[in-house]
């Protein structure tokens, strides 16, 4: 078992839960309400733009020149889709400047303190979050209408150009650890799964800063 797969094999239950997520669903089905995908819109775009940021410091990391290879390539692919952010909130008419919700906020944070952890562990992370996305948005591909609005997302997260950049991120991390995850590596995974849930929740539920922080989940 590779580095990537003994990961995933340890969050199995958790991980699944990402594909099947009630947004996920939804979004493939044609039954998200436009504001919730509008909400997701604006979320995202926050994510992405400090995700590049942590990106660019891991590049800095990268122990080798094949290593950097991988991550100049995913680097490389945030400005065509941050364009796609960009234009989809102007022709639905969203503020991109809006105020993130406290998850998105607290997983942006933990994306971009990660490589303070080390190069691994932050690669444990970046595998751990466009992994979990690819999953997401290839469970979208499978079951979308050809008229589906969100084929440009779809396709930026379940293209096989996509899955052949995650496949190289597993299979750095597999060099990397040496084919098994540390101790650090296994709980920067399992926070980045929680993270991915919780984010799917926030942007379904419409998390906010005016609600209760006395109560367990948002809404
Ligand atoms: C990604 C994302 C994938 N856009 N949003 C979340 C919440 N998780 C993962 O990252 P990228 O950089 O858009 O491929």
């Amino acid at each position: 078992m590779s580095t990537a797969e003994a990961l995933v094999a340890a969050n199995r239950d958790l991980w699944t839960r990402i594909a099947t997520h009630p947004f996920v669903r939804a979004t493939a089905d044609g039954s998200l309400p436009r504001e919730t995908f509008d909400r997701w819109l604006v979320e995202d775009h926050f994510f992405v733009v400090g995700f590049r940021r942590f990106l660019g410091r891991l590049l800095e990391l990268a122990p080798d020149e094949p290593a950097r290879d991988v991550l100049a390539g995913g680097l490389a692919a945030l400005a065509p889709e941050l364009e796609l952010f960009r234009r989809e909130a102007a022709a639905r008419g969203l503020d991109l400047g809006s105020e993130p919700c406290p998850t998105n906020l607290g997983y942006t944070a933990f994306c971009q303190a990660a490589p303070s952890d080390g190069f691994v562990v932050g690669l444990t992370v970046l595998y751990g979050a466009e992994s979990a996305y690819l999953d997401a948005w290839t469970a979208v591909r499978e079951r979308a209408a050809a008229s589906s609005p969100y084929w440009g997302f779809i396709d930026n997260w379940s293209s096989s150009a996509f899955r052949a950049y995650v496949a190289d991120l597993a299979a750095l991390l597999d060099r990397v650890t040496d084919g098994a995850p540390g101790h650090a590596e296994q709980r920067a995974f399992s926070r980045v799964v929680r993270f991915e849930l919780r984010f799917w929740h926030a942007v379904h539920a419409g998390e906010r800063w005016e609600d209760d922080p006395g109560r367990a989940t948002p809404r």
